[in-house]
């Protein structure tokens, strides 16, 4: 059995912070869950575009208020707290919080793997694609750190 408290988590790898949303995610791939779990907290009077394509994400609200906006629709969906939404269409859309921060329990399936944050078309990385990147980012910063240690 897991049991994970948000305090063990915050300002870990855990808690991944960007400039309109932190997410802590309590559940990651390698728990073996078959989805992940994270307390995401999307910061007041802030817009955010999501679209995950290799991802369908259920997201309950438990404090604050918004909305979801499709696109290219237009239609709008009221979000506060009790209301649950599902991408059960990979839907792209933007997200607003009103004027308080709005924190939201997000599951994603298939899980997400660590710290991934949106690209600039709102998608998460597939766990194959996010590990790539990690080896190759890995490798770089291995790189630079032995450029760095052959000039001492
Ligand atoms: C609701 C939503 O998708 N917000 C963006 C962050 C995401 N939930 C996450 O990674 O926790």
């Amino acid at each position: 059995m897991i049991v994970r408290k948000l305090k063990e988590i915050l300002d870990t790898s855990r808690d991944v912070k960007t400039p309109t949303w932190c997410s802590r995610r309590l559940l990651l791939q390698d728990d073996n869950m078959g989805f992940s779990m994270h307390h995401t907290v999307i910061y007041a009077g802030t817009k955010t575009h999501i679209h995950y394509k290799n991802h369908l994400e259920g997201v309950y609200c438990v404090q604050g208020s918004g909305s979801v906006e499709l696109i290219p629709s237009g239609e709008v969906f009221k979000i506060e707290p009790g209301t649950l939404y599902a991408l059960d269409k990979h839907d792209e859309h933007w997200l607003h919080a009103d004027d308080t921060d709005l924190h939201l329990i997000c599951t994603f399936n298939p899980p997400l793997v660590g710290d991934e944050v949106h690209d600039e078309n709102g998608v998460y990385a597939s766990a194959s694609e996010f590990k790539k990147q990690a080896a190759e980012k890995a490798t770089v910063k291995a790189a630079t750190h032995n450029a760095a240690a052959a000039k001492t």
